[in-house]
């Protein structure tokens, strides 16, 4: 199958397609008026899904036996995204030995809840299991295409976006220096894209990365990446915006930012959102973050990187919706209205 293929197209755009005919087929018939206030959602997923997005966390499957971790994913969240279990260090420990045993927990867990699965991610220079270390040219390059047939064929049909490549620029907007870009040199990306669409036609493929929470050095590299890929028809569907911020993070491009994305033809994401803070502040920011992605009507919808700050990379910064007790945070209510009100 092509990568222009219209059936495969067609399904990997299906949500975002859904987004806007729900919006225009409620202006149409004046229902729009009633969304906000007669039919608020109680729940993120649910409140998401009004606009036709979804509304996922980051999961640990090792965590999904804690009571008030699995109630509180299942009651919320309409999808999930491995917080590290199917990075290349976890999915293939020794080179062509694959383990899927954290993955096809969490994937299994999602089935059964309904929840979509996103992919998280084929090749990052960071947790690379050790066999990678050393490996040169050729034999980097074919390490690379193996462990993503590997894995994204493994999951294939069941994975709604992959983050094919994560983190690959530099601030500058240059290209990071990692083992990948020294090695294989500037085709690497491309190489990743068209590897992950053979492996999985039906996934919408995206670049993922942070620090293009606004116009700038970083996301302008990013965003010529994408145009020239798109121009010459390399297979890629949407690009991911990690958003790890704080509560004073300038968030003034942020909106214009990812519609300069959507305007190019890519559907955008809100892959990792946490926010550092607490009270109304952090409250505004996450309110900011969720107005904008609902202004655009191509980004389809938003994971937080983890829910509870029991369990967080940067607990210390107690930056998501629930609190250490699964108590909804201020943030939480936030996010909920301006879903609600969309
Ligand atoms: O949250 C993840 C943490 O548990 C891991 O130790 C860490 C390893 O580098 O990766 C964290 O997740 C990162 C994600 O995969 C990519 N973007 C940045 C995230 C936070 O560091």
């Amino acid at each position: 199958m092509t990568s222009t293929s219209p059936g495969r197209r067609t399904r990997r755009r299906a949500r975002a397609t859904l987004a806007a005919a729900t919006s225009a087929g409620l202006a149409a018939t004046g229902l729009l008026v009633f969304a906000g206030s007669a039919q608020a959602a109680e729940t993120l997923g649910g409140a998401a899904e009004q606009s036709g997005r979804y509304y996922g966390a980051a999961v640990a499957p090792h965590l999904l036996g804690e009571a008030d971790y699995a109630s509180t994913l299942n009651q919320e969240f309409d999808s999930v995204v491995a917080e590290n279990v199917m990075k290349w260090d976890a999915t293939e420990p020794n080179r062509g030995q694959f383990d899927f045993g954290g993955g096809d927990q969490l994937v299994a867990h999602a089935q059964e809840q309904g929840m979509e699965v996103r992919g998280h991610t084929l090749v990052w220079h960071a947790q690379q299991p050790s066999w990678v270390n050393g490996l040169g040219g050729d034999d980097l390059r074919q390490a690379m295409l193996d462990h993503i047939d590997g894995v994204a064929g493994h999951y294939a049909g069941q994975i709604s976006s992959w983050d094919v490549v994560n983190e690959a620029f530099e601030w500058d907007g240059s290209r990071r220096q990692s083992n990948l870009q020294q090695q294989l040199g500037d085709g690497w990306i491309e190489e990743a894209f068209r590897a992950a669409d053979a492996a999985d036609p039906e996934a919408k493929l995206c670049y993922n990365d942070f620090g293009t929470d606004a116009i700038n050095a970083k996301s302008d590299g990013i965003y010529a990446m994408v145009q020239d890929f798109l121009a010459r028809g390399v297979p890629i569907d949407c690009v991911g915006f990690q958003s790890h911020l704080d509560s004073n993070s300038d968030l003034s491009s942020y909106q214009a930012n990812l519609q300069r994305f959507s305007d190019l033809g890519v559907d955008v994401e809100i892959t990792e959102l946490d926010i550092g803070g607490s009270g109304s502040a952090q409250a505004d920011a996450y309110r900011q973050v969720t107005e904008a992605c609902l202004a655009v009507s191509r980004c389809t919808g938003i994971t937080i990187w983890g829910f509870t700050d029991r369990h967080s990379w940067r607990a210390d910064d107690t930056p998501l919706l629930f609190d250490t007790n699964y108590q909804k945070k201020e943030a939480y209510h936030a996010v909920l209205d301006a879903l609600n009100a969309a």
